[in-house]
């Protein structure tokens, strides 16, 4: 597929930050090389056979600790195989509290740079402890991560210079996510899952302007974030970008928690976004409807009868990805509009590698 990306014409004007912005409205190349590289690798996932493991521990630090909550709730959805999302350090910190007494467990550790300390260590851990199989994803292919999986998911493509990921994230995620589809043997879902590029581009360029307007809105002062199910990693990932590039106020929540205690911080200089479901809509347009109700504005997204609206025609299981474009450029435009350097967020380094 050709995708017709001049945004010369277009309505996206690329202004003077060197990266961030460029890796966002790239991103969809990179879902591409994502399901291609995940699907050539076909039979060797076939042969690990997730299958025959009583659990799988997904793992990463920060942005891919994130992945690993939502990647681990997608593949035991998909699969039926228990799994959970921890981050890397709890794995060789705390193994009473990640590893179950008894059972066969397989790994997936994620990282963009391949090198997070935290995350090696934690494959050193298990390889020293456990007998299980480890899926390494990444975006660097001379990694130390590249090589130390059982299966390797490389996506070069991915790679996002800035400090933030939003690129690397969502390429991530689709790995992930096409590691979950083939898992589980659902070809209706893999077939489906080719179109996600094409509706990906087409929400980024619509949604552009709105993202614009919202991450500009300095009325708004604090920014909470809504997903239940698979979306919370989806939440917690955009109120990161949010964090980290412009600097707010900026908190996750399970939609039905948000009434249990954060909903005392709601006024009227709040944001609440919304990442809505099919099927948990009923209790989630509730929710919004009570913070409506305090005076907060608010920003969902769904397949359809929301503010930002996919469209997409495929299933609520593949959707994951296209919540995150238009929340990046938010928090983008935001930073943008405080005169921060989105490409730099403060007190941040791409890969914290430890030298103790
Ligand atoms: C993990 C990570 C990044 C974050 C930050 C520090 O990196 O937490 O998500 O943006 O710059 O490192 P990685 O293991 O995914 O490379």
């Amino acid at each position: 597929m050709v995708i017709n990306r001049d945004f010369t014409k277009g309505r996206i004007n690329i202004v003077s930050d060197k990266y961030t912005l460029q890796e966002i409205i790239s991103q969809t190349d990179a879902w591409l090389e994502a399901i291609q590289t995940v699907e050539k690798k076909h039979t060797d996932i076939r042969s690990i056979d997730l299958s025959g493991f009583d659990q799988i521990i997904f793992l990463g630090c920060g942005s891919t600790y994130y992945l690993s909550l939502s990647a681990a709730a997608l593949m035991q959805s998909l699969t039926g195989i228990p799994c959970r999302g921890f981050p890397s350090s709890e794995i060789f910190l705390s193994p009473e509290v990640v590893f179950p007494k008894k059972g066969k467990i397989a790994l997936c550790a994620i990282s963009r740079s391949g090198n997070t300390t935290e995350t090696i260590r934690a494959i050193k851990f298990f390889r020293a402890n456990f007998d299980g199989k480890v899926i390494a994803i990444t975006n660097v292919d001379n990694s130390q991560l590249a090589n130390l999986g059982d299966l390797n998911l490389i996506i070069p493509g991915g790679y996002d210079k800035s400090v933030a990921q939003t690129r690397s994230f969502a390429s991530m995620y689709v790995a992930a996510t096409t590691l979950a589809v083939i898992a589980s043997h659902r070809t209706d879902l893999h077939d489906a899952y080719h179109s996600i590029a094409e509706v990906g581009e087409r929400i980024i360029h619509e949604y552009n302007p709105l993202a614009q307007r919202y991450g500009e809105d300095h009325d708004i002062r604090q920014l909470f974030f809504l997903g239940s199910g698979v979306n919370y990693g989806l939440a917690c990932e955009s109120s990161l970008k949010a964090k980290e590039m412009s600097l707010t106020v900026s908190e996750p929540f399970h939609f039905m928690e948000f009434r249990h205690g954060p909903i005392s911080m709601v006024d009227d200089h709040t944001l609440v976004i919304g990442l809505l479901s099919d099927d948990k809509i009923h209790h989630e347009n509730a929710v919004i409807q009570d913070t409506i109700n305090l005076g907060a504005k608010v920003l969902t997204l769904n397949e359809e009868n929301a503010i930002i609206n996919f469209s997409s025609h495929l299933p609520q299981t593949l959707r994951g990805v296209l919540y995150l474009p238009v929340l990046q450029l938010m928090a983008y435009y935001r930073a943008k509009s405080f005169g921060l350097d989105p490409d730099h967020p403060r007190n941040l380094s791409a890969v914290v590698e430890l030298k103790y």
